[in-house]
C-alpha cells in the first residue's frame, strides 16, 4: 500500500474553504527504499494512528445516532451524481451533510450545495484517500446532524481508500458499467471491505460490454456477504432501492442508540 508507506499528501491537506488546517507537523524525512523493515514500521504506525482516530469518529457517530457512509470508487463512476440524486430525494426529511474528498478542486462540493445540502470540502493535495484524522476535523465544522446522515465521498481511487477506515457504519463501493465487469477481481481489497456494491450507469448497458451476472459473481467470490443494487443516477432507475437501503440503515442506527440509552437509564435507576 503505497500511501501507507509514504503518507503522501499529509502536508497539503485542507479542510473546508476558510479554516484550512495544515499538517506540516506530520511531514517526515525521506526514507531509504531498501530498508524494508523500517518501511513496514512506518506503514504500521500510519495505519495504527489512523485506527485511533477512526475509533473516535465511530464513537462520535454512535453518540449522535448519525449514519456515516463512506463512498469509494474509481474516478468518474458517478459518486457525486449519485449523491445529488440522493439528496434530491432525502433533503428536508433528515439532517444531512456531505464531506467531499478531492485532490484539488471544490467542484463536487459546489454540486452538492447546488442540490441544497451542507457540503464540506477536504482537499488532499497529492493524497490519494481520506483518513480518519481529516474526518474528525471536518466534523468539528459541520452542524449538528443528530439522527441524520453523513455521506463521505472519498477520493476517486480503487486502491488506497481501502486501507483507511474512517469510523463509518458502512462502506459503499460504486462501480459503473463503463469500467468493466472484472474490477472486483482486479481490485479485491476494496470489494472485500465494502458492505454494498452499487452498479451505476445501467442506462448504458445496451452500449457497453458488461456482464452484470459475472460482475456480481466476481464481487461475491471476494466478499460473499456483499449486497448489490443496480441503478442509474442519471435516469433514476434503481434509486428507490438505494434510498430505501439508506433509510433502513439510518433507522437501525437510531434504534441501536435508543436501546443503548435505555440500558444506561436502567443502570442509573438501579443506583437510586
Ligand atoms: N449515463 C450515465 N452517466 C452518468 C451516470 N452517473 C454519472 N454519470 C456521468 O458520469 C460522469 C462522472 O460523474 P461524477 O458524478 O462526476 O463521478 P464521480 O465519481 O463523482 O467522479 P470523481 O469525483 O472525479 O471521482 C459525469 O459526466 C456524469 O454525468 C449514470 O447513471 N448514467
Ligand atoms: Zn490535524
Ligand atoms: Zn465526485
Amino acid at each position: 500500500m503505497m500511501c501507507g508507506v509514504c503518507g503522501c499528501g499529509k502536508d497539503e491537506v485542507q479542510v473546508g474553504s476558510t479554516n484550512g488546517h495544515r499538517h506540516d507537523e506530520h511531514q517526515h524525512k525521506p526514507h531509504q527504499m531498501d530498508d524494508t523493515r523500517r518501511l513496514v514500521q512506518i506503514e504500521q504506525d500510519i495505519l495504527s494512528e489512523n485506527a485511533g482516530y477512526a475509533v473516535a469518529n465511530r464513537e462520535l457517530f454512535e453518540q449522535q445516532a448519525l449514519l456515516a457512509l463512506n463512498l469509494v470508487s474509481s474516478p468518474g463512476s458517478g459518486k457525486t451524481s449519485l449523491l445529488t440524486a440522493t439528496i434530491t430525494r432525502l433533503s428536508g426529511q433528515v439532517p444531512l451533510a456531505v464531506i467531499e474528498g478531492d485532490q484539488q478542486t471544490s467542484r463536487d462540493a459546489e454540486r452538492i450545495r447546488a442540490a441544497s445540502a451542507t457540503a464540506l470540502q477536504i482537499n488532499t493535495g497529492k493524497g490519494c484517500h481520506l483518513d480518519a484524522h481529516m474526518i474528525g476535523h471536518a466534523m468539528q465544522q459541520l452542524p449538528n446532524l443528530q439522527g441524520g446522515l453523513l455521506f463521505i465521498e472519498n477520493v476517486g481511487n480503487l486502491v488506497c481508500p481501502a486501507g483507511f477506515y474512517l469510523g463509518e457504519a458502512h462502506r459503499v463501493v460504486i462501480l459503473s458499467v463503463t469500467e468493466g465487469d472484472d474490477k472486483p477481481l482486479k481490485y479485491p481489497d476494496i470489494f472485500h471491505h465494502s458492505d454494498l456494491l452499487l452498479i451505476n450507469k445501467i442506462d448504458l448497458l445496451p452500449y457497453v460490454e458488461f456482464d452484470l451476472n459475472a460482475c456480481i459473481d466476481y464481487a461475491r467470490r471476494i466478499n460473499p456477504d456483499i449486497e448489490v443494487i443496480q441503478l442509474s443516477a442519471r435516469t433514476g432507475e434503481g434509486m428507490e432501492s438505494w434510498v430505501d437501503w439508506v433509510n433502513q440503515r439510518r433507522q437501525q442506527r437510531l434504534q441501536q442508540r435508543i436501546s443503548a440509552l435505555q440500558a444506561e437509564a436502567i443502570r442509573l435507576e438501579s443506583l437510586l
